[in-house]
């Protein structure tokens, strides 16, 4: 029974009833025993793995169709009326096209299947921030994702009253033929089409679909910004708290950054780290001239491979109840799971990631899928902030940009100014990630962690970064780090992890004009001294090559920017165009 009367919404539910023909149409209330009941469903029809209950109390697993473990970004299109507004880095198709052909293939998918109603609040709902959807889908597994994911239930249903303002979501397993799966935006109408995947990225559709791709669009046309973003506080020991966002591309380190623990040296003196989201962060003005920040997300959906009790314990603890794992190895000894890198002690009878019996101290292949994950609620994380619930989000002192780069980019450096920040973000490249389907490890070019996420015209979003600035009369400091540097050998020279504290303590000096720093061609650099080394294992050499800039290389790289920013035509905005030639210039 729905519980609303809003004919909008129901006559919208009709349709896509009508489109897709399921048996019957239930509405997500957000209630436990709900949730329970198709728990019990899903169990048995073997969606969902129960695992041991003493050990890991309320966590299940999943495992997907095998070629269905990452988000698409061939196949994911935004479909504005013109090809321009998409821009040259989003696919685009116009949206009577894309309708039509999606709609044959919609057509009579949940047949014998339940339509789920799932209303759900991006941000904590009455929030100023807050922004609310309806996502409509034939998978159990994405209704109780949603459920730890997002704010789901009645209160959403009141919120939207009878008000158009929600966001249309329609989304079906429908055969998972990888022939026919298609993300699909349609900005104008609020609305996102998703159908044959079941996973994460593409199917969570408060996620990277609403919270990224149609309110980056939202935000362009409201004055504020949803960005890849982390969201952390780091508390002094004098109680002071100072609020960090930081956008690196997928599978870069957001979660492990957000949730870090701060080395034994600023422990010891009371410093503190707190988590107040790891994927997204919508961003506003406030009336103090300052920059804002939400988590509109309620859980983590994070990468599990790498994560351990050393590296990232927060995230570890996370999953310790009510969560739900994906594509990882089931330990068929005590019914727990394992993935690379969690301990040294791999299970011998195990299932990989696949269902398929698997020794880990023999098989040749790995046990769990590379972009394995977790669905943890945010409430789990032992060091989740006071803030993560208030509605008029957190100041946010420093921006930080960052990705995975070999051999270029400097460990840390400052931008100028806000427009030269800007174009440190838009100059951002990275080595690809499993967390798309694709080739691993590929430099590529995502502007502000951004490329498979911004909803419009890459070139019209610089230039809404550059516009925010008038509304700003104290805006956060930019900055970009590289964690990933590697050695002739290949090997991180950056321990990285917990030691990355060492570089926001510099980047907090540096908001509070404490700390020195060098002038350079990409922007302020500390000198290596500057750098706290108390208690540190790096030596100074590695520390002064981590500084250091290589011309060539930065030649080279300059000329990959140039060749980027001719994509965008007249839609590269003057100032980034003067910012190339800056940077130019100087090397
Ligand atoms: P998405 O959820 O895909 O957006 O990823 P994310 O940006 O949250 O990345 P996450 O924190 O899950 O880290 C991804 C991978 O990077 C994991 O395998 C981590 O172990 C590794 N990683 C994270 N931080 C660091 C670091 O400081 N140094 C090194 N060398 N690896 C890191
Ligand atoms: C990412 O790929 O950046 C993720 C995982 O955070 S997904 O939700 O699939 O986008
Ligand atoms: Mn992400």
């Amino acid at each position: 029974m729905a519980a609303t009367t809003n004919k909008q919404l129901i006559s919208w539910i009709d349709e896509s009833a009508k489109l897709t023909q399921p048996d019957s149409v239930i509405w997500i209330n957000g209630g436990e025993a709900q949730l329970a009941e198709l728990r019990k469903q899903s169990v048995a029809s073997g969606e969902l793995i129960p695992l041991n209950q003493e050990k890991l109390p309320g966590c299940y697993l999943h495992r997907s169709a095998q070629n269905d473990v990452a988000r698409v970004e061939d196949r994911t299109f935004i479909c504005c009326p013109e090809e321009k507004d998409a821009g040259p880095t989003n696919n685009w198709k116009a949206p009577a096209e894309m309708r039509a052909q999606l709609e044959t293939i919609f057509s009579g998918s949940m047949k014998g299947r339940v339509m789920y109603v799932i209303p759900y609040s991006m941000g904590p709902v009455g929030s100023p921030f807050a922004k609310y959807g309806i996502e409509l889908t034939d998978s159990i597994y994405v209704v109780l994702s949603m459920a730890i994911m997002t704010r789901v239930g009645n209160s959403v249903l009141n919120a939207i009253g009878d008000t158009g303002d929600f966001i249309k979501g329609l989304h079906s397993k429908a055969e998972l033929d990888p022939e026919k799966r298609y993300i699909a935006h349609f900005p104008q109408d609020n609305t996102i089409w998703s159908v044959n995947s079941g996973y994460g990225g593409n199917v969570l559709l408060g996620k990277k679909c609403f919270a990224l791709r149609i309110a980056s669009t939202l935000g362009r046309d409201e004055n504020w910004m949803a960005e890849h973003m982390l969201i952390l506080g780091i508390e002094a020991p004098n109680g002071e708290k100072r609020y960090i966002a930081a956008a690196f591309p997928s599978a870069c380190g957001k979660t492990n950054l957000a949730m870090l623990i701060p080395p034994k040296v600023y422990a010891d003196k009371g410093y503190k780290v707190w988590t107040v989201g790891d994927d997204i962060a919508w961003l506003r003005p406030g009336n103090d001239g300052r920059l804002y920040a939400v988590n509109p997300e309620y859980g983590f959906f994070g990468v599990a491979p790498g994560t351990n009790a050393k590296s990232n314990p927060n995230a570890l603890a996370s999953t310790a109840r009510n969560t739900i794992f994906t594509n990882v190895v089931q330990n068929l000894d005590d019914n727990t799971v394992w993935w690379e890198g969690l301990d040294k002690n791999p299970p011998e009878n195990a299932l990989d990631w696949t269902g398929k019996p698997w020794n880990g101290k023999t098989a040749a292949t790995v046990g769990a899928h590379p972009n394995s994950r977790f669905t943890a609620p945010a409430i789990n994380c032992p060091c989740i902030s006071d803030e993560f619930e208030n509605p008029a989000g957190v100041p946010i002192d420093a921006i930080v940009f960052g990705g995975r780069r070999a051999k270029t980019a400097p460990l840390v450096y400052q931008s100028r100014d806000w427009a030269h920040g800007v174009f440190v973000g838009s100059i951002m490249g990275s080595e690809t990630t499993a967390a798309a389907t694709g080739a691993v490890g590929v430099v590529r070019r995502d502007p502000m962690a951004m490329l498979p996420f911004c909803g419009y015209n890459m070139g019209d979003y610089w230039q809404h970064w550059l516009d925010m600035e008038k509304s700003l009369t104290n805006p956060p400091k930019i900055f970009n780090v590289n964690w990933f540097r590697l050695d002739d050998e290949g090997h991180f020279i950056w321990p990285g992890f917990g030691d990355n504290f060492r570089v926001l303590e510099w980047m907090l000096r540096r908001v509070r004009n404490e700390a020195e720093a060098n002038e350079t061609a990409l922007g302020y650099l500390p000198k290596p001294e500057d750098i706290n080394l108390e208690d540190f294992e790096i030596d100074l050499a590695a520390l002064t090559d981590l500084l250091s800039i290589d011309n060539a290389l930065w030649k080279e790289e300059a000329k990959g920017i140039r060749e980027f920013y001719g994509k965008f035509g007249a839609a590269l905005p003057a100032k980034l165009a003067e910012q190339l030639e800056t940077l130019e210039n100087a090397l």
